[in-house]
Order: C-alpha cells, then structure tokens, then sequence
C-alpha cells in the first residue's frame, strides 16, 4: 500500500478548513487510494476550536487518514509537508486600509514561507487561498528562495468553477460536458473569465460555447451579449453574492475547487482539458514576467504548463492588462509593507 501523504492545511480552525479537511481525509484531493497525514495550523486564539475539529476527523474514523497534528506551532505545521494549503490569512474588516491588511499578510506569508522553505519535504507543492491570494503567494515565494517557483500557485479555480457552473445554467447543459473556460489574472474582481476557447460536448461532438446556438442567429445576438457582460460581471461578483446570501463567504465551493486544483496538479488533467491556476509569470500572452498571474495549465506529471498559442482578441487583450496591472500595483503595495 501506498506510502501516506502529509497535507498542511492552515486556517484550519476556519470556515473553509472545516469544509476541506473531511474533503482530504476523504480522499477527495488525492485519490482514494492515497491515505494521508493531515498537519493542521491555525493561531493560538484559534487552539481549542482546532483541537475540536481534530476530535471530530478521529469520529468520522475515515479509513485513509492516518494521522492528525493539529498545532499552533508553525514548525511542527511544516515540517515533512508533502502539499500545502494556506487557507490561514489576516481578513479585511470593515474600516481597514488595504495597506494594513496587506501589511498583515506580508508577515503571515513572509514567516510562514521561511517555515515551508526549512521544514516542508522537499518538492513540497503550495497552494494559496488566502486572500490577496496571488500576492500572499508571490511574498511566500520571494521568501522561500530554494523553494522552485513552480511549486507555487494560488488558488483562482473556484472562480473557474464558477464559469463552468454559470454556462451549465445558461445554456442548460451538463456541468461536465463544459470544459476550457479560462481565468486570466487576480483573485478579485479584475480577473477576465473567458469563454472564447471554452466547449460543450454535445450529441453532434465538441463545440465551441460560443458557437452553440448559431443556428438561431436571434439567440446568438442576446447570448453574445450576455457572454460579454452579464457572465463577466456573475462570475466576478459570485464571492459577493455568496456573502449576500449566506452570510458567510464561499467555503465549501472555496474546499472542493481547492481539493481539483491539488488533485489536476500532481495526477493530471484529461487530455484535451485545461484548467486555471495562478502561477509564476514567464511572460507568456505579453502578462509581465514576476506576478502571481492565473493562467490555462495542463498538468502532467505532477507539473503545470501554461497553454501557449491561444487566439487572444482586442477586448480579451485589454482585459488581461487589466488585471495584470492591478497586480503590479498589489505587488508594489506589498514591497512597501516590507521596508
Ligand atoms: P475564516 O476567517 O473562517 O478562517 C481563517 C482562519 O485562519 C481562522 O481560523 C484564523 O484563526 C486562521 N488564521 C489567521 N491567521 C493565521 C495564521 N497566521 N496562521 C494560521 N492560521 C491563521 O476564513 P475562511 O472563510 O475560511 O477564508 C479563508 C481565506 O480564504 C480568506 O482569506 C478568504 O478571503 C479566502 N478565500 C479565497 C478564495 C479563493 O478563491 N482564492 C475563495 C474563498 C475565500 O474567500
């Protein structure tokens, strides 16, 4: 049998930890042959909260979890880590400056990648969900050096989800016969969900979203308009309405699209299938090289590619520029927070 597999989940003691730890142990993130070690990190406030979370995976008794640490220490959170998820973060309250709070997650991330970088195994992967989650990630990589880039990504699947789930409903099709939207850029309402590559599988083969009612051209027209706005703005504003709705922030959407963006990464995307990561720019599509940028991936051996070649129109390029240079401004805010 497999050898387990220790997953650092911090924040823990929260919202969406409650949520995606039973998803882990479950099997849901790595397999279901993969038993696993769950590392548990929150803040010492948070300690019996955490430890009644611990009580409640030993009652579940779920056959592949194998071990439970649930601490308030940093080291002991990190060390021999195979994956890590930092659900962990200092949230915006009402009132606060960005500059405040970004200045709270630079030394959350800063300290915490310093931990990752001595104490996680090696080729440990890091996924970051906390929010400003591209840059929370960028500060985690600029502070865990021999840490490769490429095993640092944060979290913009939900937001892909979303579009995925949005187009189902619109169009009145299967979830799962929906595939390649893409999430350009930031975690926040700048990103661009674009569906100019995305397809639907249909009785008549795969065709492209944006092509699927060609047939009514009248259809076509209100479609074409509601894919550039409408769907735009849902998909951005989705965390919003959540919060409306229920009072609380997206969390068991926020666990399960981080238990597919672990699970793509280190077993592979089907063939023919991208999905959205936030990764380290290289460049590519003219997005400035040094950001936390989301981009298409395919993944393959327990490593991501970014998706080269893909027609880019007027409108999406300057969608794209959008978010880039909001993240460039992040990142300077950020810098700032460290001198
Ligand atoms: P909660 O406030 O319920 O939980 C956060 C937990 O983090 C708390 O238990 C807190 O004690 C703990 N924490 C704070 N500082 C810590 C530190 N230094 N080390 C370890 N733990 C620490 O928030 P929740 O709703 O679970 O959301 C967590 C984060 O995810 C937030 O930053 C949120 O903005 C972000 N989100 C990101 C999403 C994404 O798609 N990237 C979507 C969902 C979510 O909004």
């Amino acid at each position: 049998s497999k050898e387990p597999i220790r997953v650092l989940v911090t924040g823990a003691a929260g919202q969406i930890g409650y949520a995606l730890v039973p998803m882990i142990a479950r099997g849901v993130m790595l397999g279901a042959d993969q038993p696993v070690i769950l590392h548990m990190l929150d803040i010492p406030p948070a300690a019996e909260a955490l430890n009644g979370v611990k009580m409640e995976l030993v009652d579940a008794a779920f056959p592949l979890l194998k071990g439970v640490v649930a601490t308030t220490d940093v080291v002991e959170g990190c060390t021999g880590v195979n994956v890590a998820v930092m659900v962990g973060g200092f949230p915006r309250k009402e009132g606060m400056e960005r500059k405040d709070v970004m200045s709270k997650n630079v030394s959350i991330y800063k300290a915490q990648a310093s931990a990752l970088e001595k104490h996680a195994a090696a080729n440990c992967k890091v996924l970051v969900v906390a929010n400003p989650a591209n840059t929370n990630a960028l500060i985690l990589k600029e502070f865990a050096p021999s840490i490769p880039e490429k095993n640092i990504s944060c979290l913009t699947r939900l937001d892909h989800n979303r579009a995925l789930g949005q187009i189902s409903e619109r169009l009145n099709v299967q979830v799962s016969d929906v595939k390649n939207v893409i999430i350009w850029g930031n975690h926040s309402s700048t990103q661009y969900p674009d569906v100019n590559h995305a397809t639907v599988k249909t009785p008549a083969g795969e065709k492209p979203v944006r092509e699927l009612v060609a047939d009514d051209a009248c259809l076509m027209i209100v479609l074409l308009y509601r894919l550039n706005g409408e769907f735009i703005s849902t998909v951005q504003q989705r965390g919003a309405a959540i919060i409306k709705a229920r009072k609380l922030s997206s969390a068991l959407s926020a666990a399960s699209s981080a238990c597919d963006h672990i699970r793509d990464w280190v077993l592979g995307t089907p063939e023919g299938t991208f999905v959205s990561m936030g990764v380290y720019s290289d460049g590519s599509y003219n997005v400035p090289a040094g950001l936390i940028y989301s981009f298409p991936v395919t993944c393959k051996n327990g490593e991501w590619t970014i998706v080269q070649g893909l027609a880019i129109d007027e409108y999406s390029r300057k969608k794209l520029d959008l978010t880039a240079d909001e993240l460039s401004e992040e990142k300077a805010l950020a810098y700032s927070c460290l001198s």
